[in-house]
Formats: C-alpha cells, sequence, structure tokens
C-alpha cells in the first residue's frame, strides 16, 4: 500500500516530465528546484530564488531562472547514462512528503547491454536554505568498467527555453571558479546586477577507500565542471554525494564567492546526514503544526498533504521582500508574478498555521508600497495601487498582450482593470491582525496599507450624479470572462469595507495613538477632511442587487446576458462547456470562477444563509471553473449551504488540482493558490472553522460519510486549538482557556482540557 506521505510515479514517460517537474519541485521559500528527471534532457529545468527578478528584453520583469547546479552526468567509458535512450527496467520517483526528501530508483539497460541501477536522493534544506544536495548511489549490475563523473554547473539557462521567439536571458556568467574541493558559478543579472553563486562539489561516501583515481577542473563556455574518474566493479554499490551552496548579493553585502566557499568546505565537514537529519527534523516540527488528519479516505490524506507540503515549502520568514507567486517557486508560468492569490487564497494557511510567514507576507506589501504609490500616480489616482501582477517593487507587470488557445495575439486588461486586488490586500491585513492581534504589525505597517488603499478607493470612486452615486466603472472582477463591466459588487463592495476600516482604525487611533495617527496623516497625505469625504462616500457606493434583494448581479447588466447554463458535465463532475448558441463568451452569464460566492465567504456575516443559498444555486450552474481559483470557494460555500455532494466534489478537484493536472498546465509551475484552496476547504469548509462578528472563533464542522476521522490544528490568537471530528463528537482542546463557539452555542476550552460535543 502507498504511504500516505508519498507521491510516487512509477513509470517513465518523458511527454510528462514538465508536469513531474513541478509535482516534485523541492522548495523553501529561498529557492525552488523543479523536479528535473535525472538522466534526461527533455524537460524544463528551473532554479528560482525568490526575490531574483528582471526584465532585459523580455516582455515584462520576470522570475530569473538561474544557472542550474544540479547537472550530473555519469559515463562508463564512453557511453552516457541517458534515461532517454535507454532501456528502463525500473523506475521509481517518490517524493517523502513526510522528510521532504525526493527519492528515485532507476535500472537502466543502455545501449551497449550495460545495466545500471541508479538510486537517487535530493533535498533542499529547510534548516539552512543555502544549502541542498543529492546522494547517489551507483550499482554497475553486469559489467565492470572505468566510471567518470561530471558534476556541472549550467551557465546557459534562458528563461522560456521552450519558446524560440521568447527566449531571454536574464544575466552573464562572471566566473567560473575551482575551488578545489568544489566548483562554482557566478553570474550577474542584467538590469539590477544582482549576483548570483552557485557551488557545487562531488564526494565519495565509501569504506573502502576513495574510488576517485583523477579529477579535472574545466571550463566550457558558461558551463563549470569537474570530472571525476573511478573504476567501477560489477555488483558493487557506489556512494556519491554532491553537496550544493547558493548565495546571492541579496542575502548579504559579503562577498558571496568566498561565503559559498566557506560554507561548502563547513558543509562538507558536517557531511551529508548531518544536514538531512536536520532537515527532516525541521519538517517533522513543520508537520506538527500543519498537518490535516483525514481518516477513511486515503486519496484525500495524500492529495491534501501534497498541496500542506508544496504551499509551505513555498514561503519562510526570513525574508520580507519577496512573496508567494502564482506557480510559487514551481515553474515560469505567470513569470514568477505575485498576484491576490497570494493574500485571499494562501495567506490564511499561513495565518492560522504560521503566523510569522503570514507577516512576511504581508511585509512584501509594506515594501512594495512605493510601487504602489507609483501605479495610482501614473493612472491618475492617489494613494497606493497594487498592481495586480507585482514582481521585485511593486509597480504594474502584468503583460499587456498574451495568445488566446489558437495563438491570436489577445489583449490583457486585467493589469488595467482587475482593482479589487487592493481591497484584497486591506483584507487579508486585517484578517491577519484579527487572528493575531499583533498591535506593533498593525502600527507599523498594516495601517498604512489600509488607510493608502482607502485613500486610493476615495479617488477612484466615479460620482454618478444622475443616480446620486459612487461607482467602479470599466473594471474586471475575479470573474475574468467579463472585462471593461461597470460596478462589479465584488469589488465595490470590498471597496466600500477598504474605506470603512480604514475610518474604524482612524478612530481607534485617535483614542489610543494620536501621534502615531498625526504621523501617518503627514506621511500620506492626509487630514480630517479627507476622513469625512470618505464617509460620506462609501455611504454611496453602489451595489447591484436583483429586484428580489437577495439574488446579487454580479456587475451591473449581468442579468441581461444571454443564461446559458450549464447542463452537462465530464466525468469528474466538472462542467462541460455549454453551446454558446452563436454568443460570445462575454455576452453570456458563464463565469470563469467564483465571483459572488467569494464575496459572500470573505464577508460572511454580511450576508444572511438565505441570500448564500440562493446566490450559491444561482451561480454555481453559471461557473466554468476555468481557474483553479475557483472549485475550493464552491467547496465551502456548498457546506454553508448543504450541498454538501458538490462540495466534497469541488474539494476533490482542488486537492488534485496538480496531481491529475486538470487545469491542464501543471508543466509551468504549481498552483498555489489551489494549495491555499485545499487547507481552506478542509478547515473553513469540512471543519467549520470561521470567526464570527464577535470575534469568537466559530466550529460547525460536517464530514462525509467516507471520513471516519478529521483533525487538524490553528493558532488562535496565542492559542493554539487542537480539532477532531469523527461520525458522533467534535473534540476540541488548546493550550490556553479559549472561548468558542461550537453549532451556535458559546463555550469555553479550558488549558489543557478537551471539550467534547455532539456532532451535528
Ligand atoms: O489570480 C488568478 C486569477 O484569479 C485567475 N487567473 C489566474 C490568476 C493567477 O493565478
Amino acid at each position: 500500500m502507498q504511504s500516505l506521505w508519498h507521491i510516487s510515479l512509477n513509470k517513465y514517460d518523458c511527454k510528462q516530465n514538465r508536469k513531474y517537474e513541478t509535482i516534485f519541485t523541492l522548495a523553501n521559500g529561498y529557492r525552488g528546484f523543479r523536479g528535473t528527471q535525472d538522466f534526461s534532457k527533455k524537460g524544463e529545468c528551473g532554479n528560482f530564488i525568490a526575490g531574483i527578478f528582471d526584465k532585459n528584453d523580455a516582455q515584462v520583469t520576470e522570475i530569473v531562472n538561474c544557472q542550474n547546479p544540479l547537472v550530473l552526468n555519469i559515463y562508463f567509458d564512453s557511453e552516457a547514462v541517458d534515461i532517454d535512450n535507454s532501456e528502463v527496467l525500473e523506475y521509481e520517483r517518490t517524493l517523502n512528503m513526510q522528510e521532504g526528501v525526493l527519492y528515485s530508483k532507476y535500472t537502466l539497460k543502455l545501449p551497449s547491454g550495460r545495466i545500471v541501477n541508479v538510486q537517487v536522493e535530493r533535498f533542499v534544506s529547510r534548516n539552512n536554505v543555502h544549502r541542498w544536495a543529492e546522494k547517489y548511489v551507483i550499482t554497475p549490475v553486469n559489467f565492470s568498467s572505468k566510471m567518470f563523473v561530471e558534476n556541472i554547473i549550467d551557465g546557459t539557462v534562458t528563461n522560456s527555453s521552450l519558446d524560440p521567439y521568447y527566449k531571454t536571458k536574464h544575466f552573464e556568467v562572471v566566473g567560473l571558479y575551482d575551488l578545489k574541493p568544489g566548483i562554482a558559478l557566478k553570474t550577474v543579472t542584467i538590469d539590477n546586477k544582482i549576483e548570483i553563486v552557485e557551488a557545487s562539489t562531488l564526494f565519495h561516501l565509501n569504506t573502502h577507500g576513495n574510488i576517485f583515481t583523477n579529477r579535472k577542473f574545466g571550463k566550457f563556455g558558461e558551463i563549470a565542471r569537474e570530472i571525476y574518474e573511478a573504476f567501477v566493479k560489477e555488483g558493487r554499490e557506489y556512494t556519491l554525494v554532491k553537496y550544493g551552496v547558493t548565495y546571492t548579493s541579496r542575502d548579504t553585502k559579503d562577498d558571496i564567492l568566498a561565503l559559498a566557499k566557506e560554507e561548502l568546505s563547513e558543509y562538507i565537514r558536517e557531511g551529508y546526514d548531518f544536514e538531512k537529519d536536520k532537515h527532516v527534523e525541521y519538517w517533522k516540527k513543520l508537520w506538527d503544526d500543519i498537518d490535516i488528519q483525514i481518516k477513511g479516505d486515503d486519496p484525500a490524506q495524500r492529495g491534501l498533504r501534497f498541496n500542506l507540503f508544496q504551499l509551505s515549502s513555498s514561503a519562510y520568514d526570513g525574508d520580507e521582500r519577496v512573496s508567494i507567486a502564482a506557480k510559487a517557486l514551481h515553474g515560469e508560468g505567470y513569470k514568477g508574478h505575485v498576484f491576490w492569490d497570494t493574500e485571499i487564497f494562501m495567506l490564511p494557511f499561513f495565518i492560522y498555521t504560521n503566523p510569522k510567514v503570514a507577516r512576511t507576507l504581508l511585509m512584501y506589501r509594506y515594501n512594495t508600497l512605493d510601487g504602489a504609490r507609483k501605479n495610482a500616480a501614473l493612472n491618475g489616482y492617489k494613494g497606493a495601487q497594487f498592481p495586480w501582477e507585482s514582481a521585485d517593487d511593486g509597480t504594474e507587470v502584468t503583460p499587456k498582450w498574451g495568445f488566446d488557445y489558437d495563438g491570436n495575439p489577445v489583449r490583457i486588461w486585467t493589469g488595467d482593470e482587475e482593482f479589487h486586488i487592493n481591497a484584497d490586500i486591506a483584507f487579508a491585513v486585517w484578517e491577519y491582525y484579527r487572528a493575531t492581534q499583533d498591535r506593533e504589525f498593525l502600527d507599523n505597517y498594516g495601517t498604512e496599507i489600509i488607510l493608502d488603499t482607502a485613500k486610493f478607493w476615495s479617488s477612484r470612486l466615479e460620482y454618478n450624479k444622475e443616480k446620486n452615486r459612487y461607482e467602479i466603472n470599466k473594471v474586471i472582477g475575479p470573474d475574468e470572462f467579463h472585462e471593461h463591466v461597470n460596478n462589479n459588487v465584488y469589488t465595490n463592495y470590498l471597496a466600500k469595507w477598504n474605506m470603512k476600516k480604514a475610518l474604524e482604525i482612524v478612530e481607534i487611533l485617535k483614542k489610543e495613538n494620536p501621534v502615531l495617527l498625526s504621523k501617518l496623516c503627514i506621511k500620506l497625505g492626509l487630514s480630517d477632511l479627507d476622513f469625512d469625504e470618505w464617509q460620506r462616500k462609501l455611504q454611496l457606493i453602489y451595489i447591484p442587487m436583483a429586484k428580489d434583494g437577495k439574488l446579487i448581479e454580479q456587475f451591473e447588466g449581468y442579468f441581461d446576458l444571454a443564461d446559458i447554463p450549464i447542463t452537462e458535465y465530464d466525468e469528474n463532475g466538472m462542467p462541460k462547456w455549454p453551446d454558446l448558441k452563436g454568443h460570445k463568451l462575454h455576452d453570456t452569464q458563464l463565469i470563469k470562477q467564483a465571483d459572488v460566492v467569494m464575496l459572500m465567504l470573505l464577508l460572511g456575516d454580511e450576508f444572511d444563509l438565505e441570500s448564500k443559498k440562493i446566490n450559491y444555486e444561482y451561480y454555481e450552474k453559471r461557473t466554468m471553473h476555468k481557474s483553479s481559483l475557483s472549485p475550493s470557494m464552491y467547496s465551502i460555500m456548498g457546506l454553508v449551504v448543504g450541498d454538501t455532494h458538490n462540495s466534497y466534489k469541488y474539494f476533490m478537484k482542488t486537492v488534485y488540482t496538480d496531481l491529475e493536472d486538470n487545469q491542464g498546465n501543471a508543466a509551468f509551475g504549481l498552483h498555489a493558490a489551489s494549495t491555499g484552496g485545499s487547507w481552506q476547504s478542509a478547515v473553513f469548509g469540512f471543519g467549520g472553522f470561521s470567526v464570527d462578528k464577535e470575534e469568537i472563533p466559530n466550529f460547525n464542522p460536517w464530514i462525509p460519510e467516507v471520513w471516519s476521522e478529521l483533525n487538524y490544528k490553528i493558532n488562535w490568537r496565542g492559542s493554539r486549538i487542537k480539532v477532531s471530528v469523527n461520525k458522533d463528537t467534535v473534540k476540541l482542546s488548546s493550550d490556553k482557556r479559549t472561548e468558542v463557539k461550537v453549532y451556535g452555542k458559546k463555550y469555553v476550552i479550558e488549558e489543557n482540557n478537551v471539550l467534547e460535543i455532539p456532532r451535528m
């Protein structure tokens, strides 16, 4: 039986290499290595270091695919080990998520008839983010011969390597070094001159003495290599370790080559097992915080763990200048840009399991406020306008042009019109504060974000004199099938929320910290006049509603569009395109992803159950889920309104987004928002966790028939609450006395006691 901690692949198909590079990516927040297939040139290598962006002659600033230090070639005499040119007798790659180690086992029959068995371990250390390693155990099964092992750092890497036209090189190789032991290759990015050093070396781990009889260093243009020679005997195992170290000039002002050399020596001295043990230990502690157990449903358990593993691999608390990209550190998709995906989909996971990382992610937005202010000024607005797509400095980097499925150029409007991100970020700041009560963050950073986005909204509102209301026109809401729409409810509602929250904070500061308020007012150019104006304007923000007052109109005029509901579903229960009867997609009520339903989840307290039900039922029939951000939201709302069957379906769809590649683009990187959606669907959905207006944690769990138990943990204002749900009971415990509500009724969990309530 496959372990519930393992993701395994047992059959080699080079056409799947790119997809599995994403699935088997190993990352530690500082960097990500795509899970490239050993001994194959087919695929798209990826070495992404968080925060290293460059434009050069690319369309927009993008994450740099840095020099590749993972290359290792083996030759027997002059015959190269090449999986694509061999008969694959045995093949297994397993991502051990509990340890954070990728294990591979291959038995290959080379064209000459030589049979070789190779076992590989790879990890990217979470203990020391600058370190990574690979261990190779090589067994010549039916021959003895000379063996050459070539350790390479490849500086020929480009971005978009599979696209002949858009291929771009973002760095120059400025040095190749023989470190004796080891090699290093230094590059410098084109625009910002960021220096990057990759250093690595090979060591054998054999009890019977040094196997290498020769070693030679070589510079091959942009490639640094060291080659080792040995004589290997039939049936014997030879163990080699490749140690790797990475430093960039973003990390330190010191000489990064000297630093990498020093670190490499220290690393070799400490040894592979030392670092691996610390890395595994780190993951053990992490799993204690993040794991969710689903008993009775192995596919759900394994799939969910994959999402938790990859999401927590994508961030750490060591750098406040970076965030998580839509494709995380797992691929070049969306050019390494950060979207609302982080704040609305991924952040809750960090808020409730590892608040230090959540704070770091929000600090990225604080640290890019100047870029956001530039965007606002450029577009004729005030305050801070966060970019729809963000890279290193907060200026807008959404490409203006892209291609449709038929390869026709299409104008991309999201960077011009998808304004809701400003309120999403403000909302996330408050969510973090509400859960942590981190007043230091709110005072020094969060408030500035909330005030400056409120200032932006105030300048963005358009007064409709005739109707005496404020409108936000020509926007794209979360549903991106409809562009240039007026008064998208999600956008308007959250803009109003943003302005209201800003005013609430102003009132608090007036009482509790007027000095801070006046400092902020001076910094942001605000006064009581602005606050009065915001107050007046927000009352008049237009929220389109249907005539009955319950069904919300996604945007003005939406109900006038052709109504072509979805009637057919594929074998996974996902919508099939209905016949558009000659209409253009944007002239129909079909939507790409959750929009009104999202709003009702974010601001759950503002809508009654009946409204949620009515809107869920209406929009569910019209949502195509063409974004991986969508199914998780319908899963959670489905549970709220009692559509449990679809909830489970949407949960599994979310959890398997990358593993089953159900959006068809896993090759380009992780669907990071969907990893966050998986956590939300498990905890906010089945786990029934929410926070109400009284700011009390509520638990209203429901679990499917096939689940015998669901266990999860959350951090709430310094307490750690453990939740365990089975068919009969809900059990809650906490390390501190905590007030909660279970199925709507108030209880107190006494410190280190278990509160047991019958299941509803
Ligand atoms: O942010 C999302 C958007 O909501 C849908 N298209 C993809 C983007 C990046 O994941």
